[in-house]
């Protein structure tokens, strides 16, 4: 009881700029975790009845105690996506260039964004694509893309919502063998840029704003060596530009290694223990076109063996800390400290699962699936391992909740990669979309229990616990696929969330969302004036008659991807926000009263309170 009334008034007494954590941390270290509490309690007691949020709506119970709230579902509605990817006119195919040797980098790609890169309102499509790999390839190889079926694609939406190939208009054919993608607009100037990453190199486009991209990557000194993974914009340090950070996986090349049985046809990709952990590349966006390498300087150069990175402001200090997902090694959560990030992933309870091992995170999502004001995050895993649930207790720790939050039972046997928290059928409660297959493709000779190709994974959140539906939304749900990237967004702007899923040397897929319910909703587009333009990391509170929601602004999250930057909120019955309260990156707090459901509502940064 204690612990959830410290929970909840947490939320409330959380103001950008005021931290309450080092005042928990020094009673912690003085008289230790329990007698705190009570101090702490009354403390946030006394900032609740002073804070605007007095007598607003409480937030919904925690997932573990069944909610008053709770819709129960209507026979006519039920989850229903379709593969729309060629009616769409959508054929692309992703080049791994699979080998004899097993080169690792193979079985890992790629990445996916959707973003709106001309401004017209919709969605529009980019994918990486790999390069042709020789068999051997000697160590020390670059691969270089050498033909137009290695292009990275730029797909347009038309105003029909089918989609047209504009790769060389606008010059975005790319270079090496791609791996991720992160959209952000790092210049202010009101058009979507793009990161992609690759190995041996990275490329930062700057959009022109004609439908063209200048590849700026020398000028901006981000380029980086490595093998790159996952990349997320955030502005680190509040002064409005976003800065970049982006993970690498691991210490690699192509070296001759055989793993797996030494016999015909069983060599396997390598474990990543056979290579050594990596520092990531952290840009500070110098404002200028110019970039600043700073990952030692802000403490946040610990090798690791990055493969998917999220954001949150976990401990709601008012600034945003980090999660990189590491493969088969204790995961990393870095909590900013203003200015300093310190790794604090085993204390907080998120390094490892409920018996103490480390697994293979790949993909991660940080969002607040509980509707109790608190990020919460989920590592997708290799098969047998169970993606992990970590609850968010508000305390500056998590709960390992795979279990009991009903994720353990539908993961075991999976492998996962992209994952975003979305509301498919906007009854307020955050869902779960995960791309699925494993890395092996010897896995069924070695487990014949377990799968390379496996279908999509959707999990409906009950508000008590997480169900998987895949088999009641569509026949796309029965595909099996080597799934990998997946990024989320509104596509065709009917208020339901669709997805994009990329496959390992597979085809991009298009997952339409078809969900029958009547349900509403309300998508945020934010424009930040003093913060980013973007308005990255700005957190958003919901509420509406059947409770309260938050979600953090953001095109990062998943595996190697870029979603769409619009924050989408389900309504459930209710047809009116009865406030929406913004709390914009440069501190500055926007609320907005009686908002009409069922539309997308462009937000300008007010110059103050
Ligand atoms: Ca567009
Ligand atoms: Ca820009
Ligand atoms: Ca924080
Ligand atoms: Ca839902």
């Amino acid at each position: 009881m204690l612990s959830e009334m410290f929970s909840k008034k947490w939320d409330f007494a959380a103001h950008r700029g005021t931290s309450f954590r080092p005042a928990l941390e020094k009673l912690r270290g003085a008289v230790g975790p329990f007698i705190s509490y009570p101090f702490l309690v009354l403390g946030m007691a006394l900032l609740y009845l002073t804070s605007p949020y007095a007598g607003a709506q409480g937030p919904a119970e925690r997932m573990t105690t069944p909610t008053s709230s709770v819709q129960t579902e209507t026979p006519e509605e039920r989850p229903a996506f379709t593969d729309a990817t060629e009616s769409l006119g959508i054929r692309f195919q992703y080049l791994a260039s699979h080998t004899s040797r097993k080169y690792l980098i193979e079985t890992m790609g790629s990445g996916v964004a959707l973003f709106d890169y001309d401004n017209d309102g919709r969605l529009d499509i980019f994918v990486v694509n790999g390069a042709p790999l020789d068999d051997p390839t000697p160590k020390g190889t670059i691969p270089q893309k050498k033909s137009a079926k290695e292009w990275n694609r730029l797909y347009h939406q038309k105003l029909d919502g089918t989609f047209e190939d504009v790769t060389i208009k606008a010059g975005l054919q790319g270079a090496g063998y791609g791996m991720g993608v992160a959209a952000g607009d790092y210049d202010n100037d009101g058009f979507e840029d793009l990161y992609v990453t690759a190995y041996g190199g990275n490329r930062l486009y700057h959009n022109n704003g004609d439908g063209t991209f200048t590849d700026v990557t020398q000028r901006a000194n981000v380029a980086g060596d490595g093998w790159s993974t996952s990349a997320a914009w955030i502005d680190l340090d509040g002064d409005g530009l976003l800065d970049l950070v982006v993970l690498r996986y691991m210490q690699w090349d192509f070296d001759d290694v055989w793993c797996g049985e030494r016999k015909e046809g069983h060599r396997a990709y390598c474990h990543p223990d056979a290579f050594p952990a990596i520092a990531p590349l952290v840009y500070h966006n110098d404002g200028n076109g110019h970039f600043t390498e700073v990952a030692k300087k802000l403490g946040l150069a610990q090798p690791g063996k990055g493969l998917g990175i999220a954001f949150a402001d976990y401990d709601r200090d008012g600034r945003i800390d980090l999660f990189f997902a590491n493969d088969s090694m204790p995961e990393f959560l870095y909590h900013n400290k203003g200015g300093q990030f310190e790794e604090v992933a085993l204390s907080a309870g998120v390094a490892v699962d409920g018996e103490g091992h480390s697994y293979a995170g790949m993909g991660v999502d940080f969002a607040d699936y509980n509707n109790d004001g608190l990020p919460d995050l989920l590592v997708t895993a290799l098969a047998s391992q169970m993606y992990a649930v970590y609850r968010n207790r508000g305390d500056g720790t998590f709960a390992y909740e795979s279990y009991p939050s009903g994720i353990g039972r539908v993961s075991m046997k999976h492998s996962g990669w992209g994952v975003r928290f979305i509301d498919f059928d906007n009854d307020g409660r955050k869902d779960l979309l995960i791309t699925q297959g494993h890395d092996l493709d010897t896995i069924e000779m070695t487990s014949p229990e377990l799968r390379y190709k496996e279908p999509n994974l959707l999990v409906k959140n009950t508000g008590k616990d997480f169900v998987d539906v895949s088999s009641q939304a569509g026949e796309v749900f029965q595909r099996v696929w080597v799934g990998r990237g997946l990024a989320i967004g509104d596509i065709d702007n009917d208020g339901r969330l669709d997805a994009v899923v990329t496959t390992n040397d597979g085809g991009l897929h298009i997952l339409k969302n078809e969900t029958r319910t009547k349900n509403h909703w309300i998508t945020l587009r934010l424009r930040g004036h003093k913060s980013n333009r973007d308005g990255i990391g700005a957190e958003i509170k919901l509420v509406t008659g059947n409770g309260a929601q938050w979600t953090t602004v953001t095109t990062a999250s998943s595996y190697l991807s870029s979603s769409d930057k619009r924050a989408h909120f389900g309504l459930g019955n209710e047809t009116i926000a009865q406030q929406i309260e913004i709390l914009w990156p440069s501190g500055i707090r926007q609320s907005l009263k009686n908002i009409r459901a069922d539309q997308t509502l462009n937000i300008e940064e007010p110059s103050s309170q």
